[in-house]
């Protein structure tokens, strides 16, 4: 799908404004001052970047909760600008690489990648299924529910109004689940969402369950795939600082195999690396998980290890 020389668009995005934990918003930051222009570089892209975006403009004066939605009005304006940045690209011919921020970024990425490819796949990696409605999130936090606006399903909030419906559930499949809520699992039932837990990465191995993954959302291998990796997929002794690491997650492996996996395809249009927060755990841990955010950027975007 993408013409050549290929080329990556950086759309950096430090924004918390999902959930409410703060330095979720310096991770885009980190993330391309550990290197990775260069890095990407390395490995045969172009790489477009011109500085992180400023959400700061997009700040709501007046952003009461909408039922118990935590700056809804901010989260709506910036996933829009961030959907247009990414179609934008798209469009181009670019593939977007989004660093986030926390994961409600992904209904502005989604959304931009659909506008561009409208029969992409979305493979989602993550200890959470971010499916949550406006009717049963419990914490009102929004990257707990990107998805379920993506699919269009929940009570509709007439300030989201410019997302529109555009995923259908079967080109949507989710990979390392591990922290369910009730809710949720009903919506995933109820809509048919494919999703290999953890349970059936330690069953069949990773390979298997890629490789049915990629059967269920991508039969024939010839649609676009849009990967949205949260680093929290991750087991918390692999990528500590995030902001709701749930222990038993991906190993390091795993989760490159993913990545090296989706690059095979040749089919990967955008790629969201998402929930890397700095200011959570000591350096150390810190310097780790940014680490293994670029490693996994890399492992997507072609690095192999022969
Ligand atoms: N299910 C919980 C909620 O809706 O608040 C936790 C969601 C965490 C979401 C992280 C980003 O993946
Ligand atoms: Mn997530
Ligand atoms: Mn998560
Ligand atoms: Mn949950």
């Amino acid at each position: 799908f993408l013409p050549n020389p290929k080329t990556i668009a950086i759309v950096g995005c430090p924004f918390s404004g999902g959930q409410p934990k703060l330095g979720v918003d310096k991770g885009p930051i980190r993330l391309v001052e550990a290197g990775l222009v260069n890095q990407l570089e390395g490995l045969g892209w172009k790489v477009n970047f011109d500085g992180h975006h400023q959400f700061e403009s997009i700040a709501a004066e007046n952003d009461p909760p909408i039922g118990i939605l935590k700056n809804p009005r901010l989260v709506s304006r910036v996933c829009e600008s961030v959907a247009q940045a990414v179609g934008g690209h798209a469009k181009n011919g670019q593939l977007p690489l989004t660093l986030g921020g926390d994961h409600s970024l992904a209904m502005g990425t989604i959304s931009g990648t659909l506008d561009t490819y409208p029969d992409a796949c979305v493979v989602w990696i993550d200890a959470h299924a971010d499916i949550n409605t406006p009717d049963t999130t419990d914490s009102g936090n929004i990257h707990g529910m990107p998805v379920s606006f993506l699919l269009g399903i929940g009570q509709k909030i007439p300030e989201f109004s410019w997302v529109k419906a555009a995923l259908r559930p079967e080109r949507l499949v989710y990979i390392g689940l591990r922290d369910i809520d009730a809710g949720e699992k009903r919506i995933l039932k109820e809509n048919k969402v494919k999703a290999f837990s953890m349970h059936e990465v330690d069953k069949y191995g990773i390979g298997k369950v890629v490789e049915m993954a990629l059967d269920h959302v991508n039969p024939n291998r010839d649609l676009p795939i849009h990967l949205s990796f949260d680093v929290d997929a991750l087991d918390p002794s692999v990528a500590p600082s995030t902001g709701t690491p749930v222990r038993g997650g991906l190993t390091f492996r795993e989760g490159h195999y993913i990545c090296e996996a989706v690059h095979e395809t040749g089919l990967l249009v955008a790629l969201d690396l998402m929930e890397v927060n700095p200011s959570l755990a000591d350096a150390e841990s810190v310097r780790q998980t940014v680490a293994v955010g670029c490693s996994l950027v890399r492992s997507a975007l072609g690095e192999t290890l022969l």
